[in-house]
């Protein structure tokens, strides 16, 4: 194997090292975000990000909303780029979080100018790297500089920006944050207890088609897990909402299919069936659970039973992105290169000016 994916790897496993520095970087600046925040009363909040800070967004907004009860929704920084006047309807209003592991991704700065230019008074930036354009051009920067990453594809940079989201919206809430300093220990935990299958399941060469399944905020994380297979490891992968996956895209399962099931408690009996359903199909399922169900037919990963909800959307990522990692090794990729990508897209700004 030599050298290929030697970053990737150990990017996913200290990945828990990344999460303790942006836990320690978040409580440093809690206080000035529950101000900022109480100054705001924003009527939304608007994330934005790119590629996997895309789906981080979608993550983002479900849980704000979930929690808060404020109005939150998530769009590619393409879509705020080119549409900016469809889209931010009140920006007097909106706090605008934008999201990016580089800071210099050019759609996600476009957005902000857009915002900007329609009034927007308030937007914070959460990206590995604060001294990048987007840091510059934001009221609130919330790092995570540990997690700054060699490898082109997201893991350790993705988990630890989704932890800050996780402790803003529960600081915005006035959730205990104390429950989230236990999660680097559960998630080198979890890294030991799951590779062994992760590397299995990603080894498996029957495999060429990966579905990845995940209900409210579990889909941005489903729509990540997809987005590292195909980088990763050049397969045909596909995310859907859990219950949606019977409204036509099951009829590509076959015995060839890995279903992977992202569960959460509230609606596992409805998941379990899906999942149920599937094996059926002749598809092998892997389910990620905060709750172990006893006999269980399905290749199983049990998340940590005791958090809230709103604790665990970190940790259902370090088995998805070493069963990525796993396969893109067995099929003789270098996860660290990944084909046809660039860390970051750089596109000529001054081609979005406003019209
Ligand atoms: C966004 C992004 C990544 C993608 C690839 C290219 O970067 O699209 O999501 O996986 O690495 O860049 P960023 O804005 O989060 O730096």
């Amino acid at each position: 194997m030599g050298s290929r994916g030697r970053y990737t790897l150990a990017e996913i496993m200290t990945q828990p090292d990344a999460w303790e520095d942006a836990l320690r970087a978040f409580a440093a600046l809690e206080g000035d975000l529950r101000r900022a925040w109480q100054a705001l009363h924003p009527v939304q909040v608007i994330f934005v990000g790119c590629g996997s800070t895309y789906y981080l967004s979608q993550v983002a907004a479900s849980l704000f909303q979930e929690l808060t009860g404020v109005l939150a929704r998530a769009y590619p920084g393409s879509e705020i780029a080119l549409f900016a006047p469809q889209i931010l309807l009140d920006p007097r209003h909106t706090l605008l979080v934008a999201i990016s592991r580089s800071g210099t991704t050019t759609e996600t700065l476009v957005a902000l100018d857009r915002f900007r230019e329609l009034g927007g008074q308030a937007a914070w930036a959460i990206t590995c790297y604060p001294d990048s354009p987007l840091a510059g051009g934001a009221d609130l920067v919330l790092p995570a500089e540990a997690a700054q990453e060699q490898s082109i594809a997201q893991t350790r940079s993705f988990a630890s920006m989704l932890l800050l989201v996780q402790a803003l919206a529960g600081a915005v809430a006035g959730e205990d944050l104390s429950i989230l300093s236990g999660l680097p220990a559960l998630g080198r935990e979890l890294l030991d207890r799951a590779a062994p299958l992760a590397e299995a399941l990603g080894e498996g060469s029957r495999y060429e088609r990966f579905f990845f399944l995940g209900s409210g905020l579990r889909y941005g994380l489903a729509s990540e897990a997809m987005l590292k297979m195909k980088e990763m490891s050049l397969s045909y992968s596909e995310a859907f909402h859990f219950m949606e996956f019977r409204h036509g895209p099951k009829s590509m399962v076959n015995e060839r299919s890995l279903v992977v099931g992202l569960a959460c408690k509230e609606a596992l009996a409805h998941e379990w069936q899906v999942l149920d359903e599937m094996v059926s199909l002749g598809g092998q399922v892997l389910v990620l659970t905060p709750c172990a169900v006893v006999g269980s037919a399905f290749q199983t990963v049990t998340l940590e039973a005791g958090l809230p909800a709103w604790g665990l959307p970190v940790l259902y990522l370090p088995a998805l992105q070493l069963l990525a990692y796993y396969r893109a090794i067995s099929k003789g990729l270098d996860p660290d290169r990944p084909q046809n990508l660039d860390a970051v897209v750089s596109l000529d700004r001054s081609s979005f000016s406003a019209a």
